[in-house]
């Protein structure tokens, strides 16, 4: 092994790899220390050429590797799993940005660049990156590409998957493929740079990207309202998507729970009480005339009794106080000890239906237990956490399968933005249907015969031959 790391210290040089414990340790545990594992190194490369010279290292001799980039996955498929011997390779030196074009609504990034840092540079040109996530202070775009992350702003804009235009990836036999054209029309043969989008490093690293922008919008108006009911909630989406339709950027849930979870553990305040539910809805435009729109479909939203309270935000100050009691649920989920995530989706119309159905076996199950739910209701996404609480951690599996089994019967997904990772790996196995499982096993077969890419995540165990 050590001429293997020998090897490798001659490819990255001193600042490209870290051996000693202490400083590999932050690379081997999740954002939520859910999860953590061991690895013979952890590599940081300075560019695609030595990303492709350590890969190559690596399957020859037979190392595995798990592709890691800003680690604030929840769905622990950054961190290694299993007995394997393995290396995690970090992007976080490969931080790049290039400049933006704001005619072509183009901008290129390297996969360790932090989203933040690039929607700021496309802002700076007039232009914006819509993908929009609490975590966005330290995700990269490789990370958000791989999990083909989701956000707040799917209703309007879509997964990051509608903003990737091209990709260029290092394939796990070392080969570098480039594929970082700025078309928006390319239908030269199959479209390979979707196979690594929402792979979760399966198929290869991600080690630069071109995203398609979109022309800033000017104004925005926030509103957080509280109703008595999903049936509520949902009418109201429906009123909004008539009124002010495409300006309606994001309609987000979070029940009376998570909101005074968020006022209990972070300090913040909301300025709307009552109702068992909170929307917090958001409308942009580049045009004039929004918040009239806004504030005309407030009064009719008032007027049919569907909404108990709510205010408007008068200023850009008060619409980011609204946003942080949005972007504090997870924080403050994490304060209160374990819970398990639940990241589902289905239709709208089946929710509450589904929430009862968990809520009552729950009680029978694990009283001690109490249900977090928040999410993106505009397209469809629940984040349906619970805090263990007092709850035997034996317990555990028994709980995801009630939700996963119920989001079956609902014909949803049991992960809808965050990914498999290694934490509903099997969970996906044990849910999907014979053909679908063979199909994605065969893809991970052929773009990765010896399965030295992310083992135990998104597609593969860590131990089963299939
Ligand atoms: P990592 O956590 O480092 O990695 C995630 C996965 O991608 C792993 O499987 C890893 O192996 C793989 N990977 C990383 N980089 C590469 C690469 N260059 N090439 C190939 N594979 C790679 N997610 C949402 O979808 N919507 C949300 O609203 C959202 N909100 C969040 C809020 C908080 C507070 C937190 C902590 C997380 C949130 N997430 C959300 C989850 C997370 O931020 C996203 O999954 C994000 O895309 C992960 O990016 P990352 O750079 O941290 O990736
Ligand atoms: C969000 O919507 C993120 O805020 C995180 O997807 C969800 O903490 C979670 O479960
Ligand atoms: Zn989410």
């Amino acid at each position: 092994m050590q001429s293997f790391l020998d090897g490798l210290r001659r490819i990255l040089g001193p600042a490209g790899l870290i051996t000693d414990p202490a400083d590999m340790a932050p690379y081997l545990t999740d954002w939520r220390r859910m999860f953590s594992g061991t690895a013979l190194a952890v590599l940081r490369p300075a560019n695609t050429d030595q990303v492709s010279e350590a890969i190559r290292l690596c399957a020859q001799d037979g190392v595995a590797i798990v592709p890691q980039g800003g680690n604030t996955g929840l769905a622990g498929g950054a961190t290694p799993m299993g007995p394997a011997p393995q290396v995690v390779l970090s992007l976080s030196r490969m931080t790049a940005i290039g400049t933006p074009d704001p005619i072509g609504l183009v901008i290129e990034a390297q996969a360790g660049a932090i989203l933040q840092r690039v929607k700021e540079v496309a802002a700076d040109c007039g232009r914006q990156l819509p993908i929009s996530l609490a975590a966005e202070g330290s995700a990269t775009i490789g990370g958000i590409i791989a999990t083909n992350a989701g956000g707040v702003n799917v209703l309007r804009y879509g997964m990051a998957r509608d903003f990737v235009l091209g990709l260029e990836v290092v394939l796990p036999d070392g080969t570098v493929v480039n594929g970082l054209k700025p078309l928006r029309k390319d239908n030269a043969g199959f479209d390979w740079k979707h196979l690594f989008i929402g792979s979760e490093g399966a198929f290869g690293i991600v080690t630069a990207a071109l995203l398609r922008l979109v022309p800033a919008t000017r104004h925005r108006s926030v509103a957080l309202l509280a109703v008595q009911d999903l049936q509520a909630a949902i009418r109201l989406l429906g009123l909004f998507q008539d009124r002010i339709g495409e300006t309606l950027s994001a309609f987000e849930l979070i029940s009376a729970d998570a909101l005074r979870l968020v006022e209990t553990q972070c300090g913040l305040v909301a300025p709307v009480t009552g109702g068992n539910w909170f929307l917090l809805v958001e409308a942009v435009s580049s045009l004039d005339g929004l918040s009239a729109g806004v504030e005309a479909t407030l009064e009719t939203a008032f007027s049919t009794g569907w909404v108990q309270d709510g205010t408007l935000a008068a200023t850009e100050q008060q619409a980011q106080a609204l946003w942080a009691l949005r972007e504090h649920v997870t924080e403050a989920e994490a304060r209160c000890g374990k819970s398990l995530k639940h990241d589902v989706s289905l239709p709208v119309w089946g929710m509450g239906d589904f929430l009862d159905s968990i809520q009552e076996g729950l009680a029978g199950m694990a009283p001690a237990a109490r249900m977090n739910v928040f999410g993106h209701l505009g397209d469809g996404n629940l984040h349906v956490n619970v805090i263990l609480g007092d709850t035997p951690a034996a317990c555990a599996t028994d709980i995801t399968r009630l939700v996963h089994d119920q989001i079956a019967t609902a014909g949803g997904s049991i992960s809808a933005e965050h990914g498999l990772g290694q934490y509903r790996l099997e969970e996906w196995r044990r849910l999907t249907p014979e053909a679908v499982l063979d199909l994605c096993i065969g893809i991970k077969r052929a773009m990765d015969p010896k399965a030295l890419m992310n083992p135990g995540k998104a597609i593969l165990g860590p131990f089963s031959p299939r």
